[in-house]
């Protein structure tokens, strides 16, 4: 058996898993779990990176011994280490609201999705780069939160082809980064480092090979997508909801641009064709604001009663920052002319029904501009256990939902070490089938319902989505 420790630093949590692969067999178990989220810091908005460290390394110490180590988190965000190879500053949150003071000026809006294939999110890499101001000049590296943990741990500098394809830098094509947005941008020369694919030997901590998965979490849970074919769509559902398909090559069209539709890296090159939809943060910023943690008490309550037909765009730019989430969508549904949802579980009802919606949305208009229609959605991440939203997302979207693993992360960030590490596992299909013998799915089948979605989609968003 081949041991690994996953190590997956999701916005909401991180862990370290302890993965066993070989014989046909894949097992997963969490070894140390522990908080993460922003932290105010005056008016800026903070990763804890420090603690993420510390935390790593208390879960590697009684992890061990392993054969391999390897690292996800989420996206867009980085260090920056100046020419001795010290952090200059605390690596900022992508929820903060330092990018909406800027405007990138000297690149459009089409030369940007030509080059980068990237949805537009306010926080992209690119965006927080020009926030940070006249102080860019002092930086000699940008490490993304993997890339930098792994120097760390390792002394390598470099920067895996997954997380810097969300940057907003990466020419998706070439699969290079660009140059010519580095250069335009006035980036110091040499800031973005070599890239290196999911896979490569980074170098070692205590003794153990560290290995570069597909750093961006997402790219390591759509790895363990534990799809029998490919007619599929995925939603790798936690703090955010990750929506789409899996292509061979990226979609560049004025249709896909206009949709906001995002042409990530996948692990072995394939691109992950999806939107961010808002996802489960808003219903985590409700339960902060309630004083709660009983979810599972909340979900049973909120199955128990029925829809009161008023829902959100989750994807409102107002639901992006912490804070007051019940009162910004009461007011978001006042200023649509709708009576709000009172108390916490009609609030939590309209949470999930609106994101069923926008699933439903969001897929319709992916498999239309791919042109790659799909049988069967899956959901992965820790939201496949919410069997309220399941169901409904099955209704919504009028596709079967396979729900499960939970630890998608942690599975795929596994796979990529373990075949590294030699294990059998030629391709994506290989791995994908070892999750499908190893993991119980569930099946939730979509139910005729008298909730009219085409109606709400209108309502909502003014249009329906054929
Ligand atoms: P991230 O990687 O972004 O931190 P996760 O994949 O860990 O996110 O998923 C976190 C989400 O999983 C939570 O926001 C919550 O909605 C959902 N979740 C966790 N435990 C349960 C549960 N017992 N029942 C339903 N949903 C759950
Ligand atoms: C999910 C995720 C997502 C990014 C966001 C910043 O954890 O990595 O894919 O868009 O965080």
């Amino acid at each position: 058996m081949i041991t690994v420790a996953a190590v997956d630093l999701g916005a909401s949590s991180g862990r370290v898993m302890t993965g066993r692969v070989g014989g046909g067999r894949l097992e997963l178990d969490e070894v140390h779990r522990f908080w993460n989220g922003p932290v105010q810091l005056r008016s800026t908005l903070y990763w804890d990176v420090l603690g993420l460290y510390r935390e790593t390394l208390a879960g590697l110490a009684q992890a061990a011994p392993l054969d391999g180590i390897g690292i996800d988190s989420w996206a867009v965000d980085y260090g920056l280490l100046d020419a001795d190879g010290n952090l200059l500053g605390n690596p900022v949150h992508y929820r903060d609201d330092r990018t909406t003071r800027v405007r990138l000026t000297d690149v459009s809006s089409d030369e940007l999705y030509a080059i980068t294939g990237l949805q537009h999110l306010p926080f992209n890499t690119i965006y927080q780069l020009l926030a940070e101001g006249p102080q860019i000049a002092r930086a000699s590296k940008l490490l993304m939160i993997p890339d930098l943990l792994n120097y760390w741990l390792t002394g390598h500098i470099g920067a895996e082809i997954t997380n810097a394809s969300t940057t907003q830098l990466y020419d998706v094509r070439a699969r290079t980064w660009s140059s010519e947005l580095a250069t335009r941008l006035g980036l110091p020369s040499g800031l973005l480092p070599p890239l290196h694919e999911p896979g490569t030997v980074l170098g070692s901590y205590e003794g153990t090979p560290v290995i570069a998965v597909g750093s961006h979490d997402t790219a390591s849970s759509v790895v363990a997508v534990p799809a029998a074919g490919e007619r599929f769509a995925y939603i790798s559902s936690g703090t955010w909801s990750l929506v789409g398909l899996e292509l061979d090559k990226p979609v560049l069209t004025a249709e896909a641009k206009a949709a906001n539709f995002t042409n990530e890296g996948g692990v072995d090159g394939r691109i992950r064709f999806l939107r961010n939809v808002m996802g489960l943060w808003i219903l985590q910023e409700c339960l902060r604001s309630w004083g709660t943690t009983d979810l599972p008490g909340l979900l049973r309550e909120a199955a128990a009663v029925s829809s009161s037909g008023v829902l959100i765009d989750p994807d409102d730019p107002v639901f992006l920052a912490p804070g007051n989430m019940p009162e910004r969508i009461a007011e978001w549904c006042r200023r649509a002319g709708a009576e709000p949802p009172e108390g916490a579980v009609a609030i939590t009802r309209c949470v999930l029904e609106s994101l069923a919606l926008a699933y439903r949305r969001t897929l319709a208009q992916a498999q239309r501009i791919a042109d790659q229609p799909v049988d069967v959605l899956h959901v992965i991440g820790g939201g496949s256990r919410n069997e309220l939203l399941c169901q409904l997302t099955a209704d919504a979207c009028g596709l079967p939902v396979l729900a499960g693993p939970v630890e998608a992360s942690a599975l795929g960030n596994v796979l990529v070490q373990a075949r590294a590490l030699g294990a059998p596992l030629a391709g994506l299909e290989q791995m994908r089938a070892l999750v499908r013998s190893t993991h119980e799915l569930r099946r939730y089948q979509p139910r005729a319902t008298p909730a009219d979605w085409a109606a709400a989609e209108a309502r909502v968003y003014g249009s329906v989505t054929e």
